[in-house]
């Protein structure tokens, strides 16, 4: 096997033997082939719209699932990877059926191997299958851009959004990454355009989100216990909690959310459940420890799943593209209503979850809400007493060297804001760093993809403060990042022409030196150094 696509691979190299996510080598294998045959499918689809057919919205969503099952930490179960592989294969041949101008299509696009076959053809199309060190690193960086967007589409295909624009440019993205005729230079503007649909697809989920469930507002969520049996939704689907806090009304069991969940408090939609009682624990590394002492059942509705312990692995459930071997996973297709009872029956046996901290967090700081509070924020910033805003939004891991976001978040100048985003805020949500002028000093939007409401903000506050350029405010980014979805985010950031990133804890080992170079001279983009050393590089002495 050889997977680098996220921040913890081996050596800041590659895991070889097997992942440090807990992925076994043939999983791995199965992975690889998934990837390779959605995107002969999507060579096929790419076709056929240039014939002026129309690809059904089965077809697309078919796509995007095989992606985001491949994303770190989402799913485990071979067997689930190769039934994929096989029904892909048939929709492929289906399709190519239809294409009339096949002597269009590479050679490679006609291959349908069996079962026993797979293991020997996925050996043979993953990374290290590119020869050319630039082309290898441009085409996985487009390729785990696209993952992050499959997996954000995704979200918002459940809440019945779709848009036929982001899949067409999906496909013909994936099947460019197949494409040896492409110069590297048409891959570098293929990685800038992937992260415009990027953009396109955050808004499309906003927009999907705050349709469905209302804008965020600002709301305080606790962080203790109830004395009740309870259920713990981890992952990012919102449909797949809203589901379950619907068939768990009255059962006597409550609803609570762990690390990316969390956001879901700030939704209006979700405060009449009066048993969606707060959030438990942090981040999604630390749940082994966390779905230990939770005591009820656990629903992983996306990633990140941590290989589970024994003692609580009969109380893990997966939904939609997560999967682990021997856990069971409740179906459902988009649409479809799923059936958590089970899960709801086996809450009420279980004791209620053993408190681990008390207190509440402060979140909801979405686009709407911020921009409510604008006048305020622009007062302050004219006032001088808000000097900087920092965005440290993406990503928490395991890493002790991601303690540099704790102590950097802690040394920052008590004159600055963070603006968050995703899991990276449980290393200093806690920290209870204050306010100014009653404007909280840790701004957290939501979830990962509501990054996009930071970029907006940043967006409204140029139009405000009537600069041309969005790199002349006053905001300083700090970004951590740990697998695919943090990619899509970081191209869109990119394409809005945000300069001067700061990605950290390490570069992706997926970035070949030419290709870091590119990113470094056109986009200013660089590592982190020391806390002190970054203090002092973004606020003087
Ligand atoms: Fe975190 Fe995991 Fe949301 Fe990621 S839970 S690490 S970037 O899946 O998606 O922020
Ligand atoms: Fe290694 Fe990350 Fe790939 Fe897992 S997802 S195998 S940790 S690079």
């Amino acid at each position: 096997m050889f997977c680098y696509q996220c921040q913890e691979t081996a050596k800041c190299s590659g895991c070889t033997m097997s992942g440090v996510c807990g992925k076994t080598p043939d999983t791995a294998v199965m992975q690889d082939l998934l990837v390779y045959v959605s995107k002969l499918l999507s060579t096929v689809t790419t076709q056929l719209r240039k014939e002026n057919k129309v690809i059904d919205k089965e077809i697309n969503h078919l796509i995007t699932l095989n992606l985001f099952t491949t994303i770190t930490n989402a799913n485990f179960d071979k067997k689930v990877i190769e039934e994929r592989v096989t029904e892909t294969l048939k929709v492929k041949e289906e399709l190519l059926s239809k294409v009339k101008d096949k002597n269009s299509l590479s050679e490679k696009v006609f291959w349908n191997g069996n079962k026993d076959e797979y293991e020997s053809k996925g050996k043979t199309v993953g990374v290290l299958s590119t020869k050319d060190e630039d082309v290898r690193s441009l085409r996985e960086l487009i390729t785990y851009g696209l993952k992050g967007l499959s997996a954000y589409s995704k979200h918002a295909n459940v809440l019945m959004s779709d848009n036929e624009e982001v899949d067409g440019f999906l496909q013909s993205a994936l099947a460019k990454t197949l494409d040896d005729s492409l110069s590297v230079e048409e891959l570098i503007n293929l990685t800038l355009e992937t992260g415009k649909y990027g953009v396109e697809g955050m808004a499309m989920l906003d927009k999907a989100n705050t349709s469905t469930y209302g804008n965020p507002e600002i709301t305080k969520v606790n962080i203790g216990v109830k004395s009740r049996p309870g259920i713990l939704v981890s992952g990012h689907d919102l449909k797949d909690l809203e589901i379950l806090l619907k068939q768990s009304e009255n059962s006597g069991v409550d609803i609570y959310t762990h690390s990316e969940m969390l956001p879901a408090h700030y939704y209006p939609h979700f405060k009449k459940y009066s048993h969606f009682v707060g959030n438990y624990g942090n981040a999604w590394w630390k749940q082994k420890e966390e779905f230990e002492s939770f005591n009820g059942p656990i629903l992983m509705t996306t990633n990140c799943i941590v290989p589970p312990k024994k003692r609580y692995i009969d109380r893990i459930f997966t939904t939609g593209a997560t999967g682990y071997p021997g856990v069971k996973h409740i179906d459902g297709c988009i649409g479809e209503e799923k059936d958590f009872s089970e899960i709801i029956e086996l809450a009420k046996k279980c004791p209620p979850p053993t408190e681990i901290e008390q207190g509440e967090i402060i979140g909801g700081f979405a686009r709407n809400q911020v921009l409510s509070l604008a006048d305020k924020i622009v007062d302050a910033v004219k006032s001088g007493d808000i000097k900087k805003f920092v965005v440290m939004a993406g990503c928490d891991g395991r890493a002790k060297s991601r303690n540099y976001y704790t102590d950097f978040a802690k040394a920052l100048p008590k004159d600055t804001v963070i603006l968050t985003a995703g899991c990276a805020k449980y290393k200093y949500n806690k920290l209870n760093l204050g306010d100014i002028n009653g404007i909280p000093r840790v701004l957290d939007a939501g979830q990962c993809n509501d990054s996009y409401s930071l970029a907006v903000i940043a967006l409204k506050l140029k139009e405000v403060f009537g600069l041309d350029d969005i790199n002349e405010l006053p905001i300083i980014y700090n970004i951590s990042w740990y697998e695919q979805k943090a990619v899509i985010v970081l191209l869109a950031l990119l394409y809005l022409g945000v300069k001067n990133i700061h990605l950290g804890p390490t570069l992706p080992a997926f970035l070949s030196e030419n290709v870091a170079k590119v990113l470094v001279d056109n986009f200013g983009i660089s590592g982190i150094g020391t806390v002190e050393d970054d203090i002092e590089l973004f606020f003087g002495k």
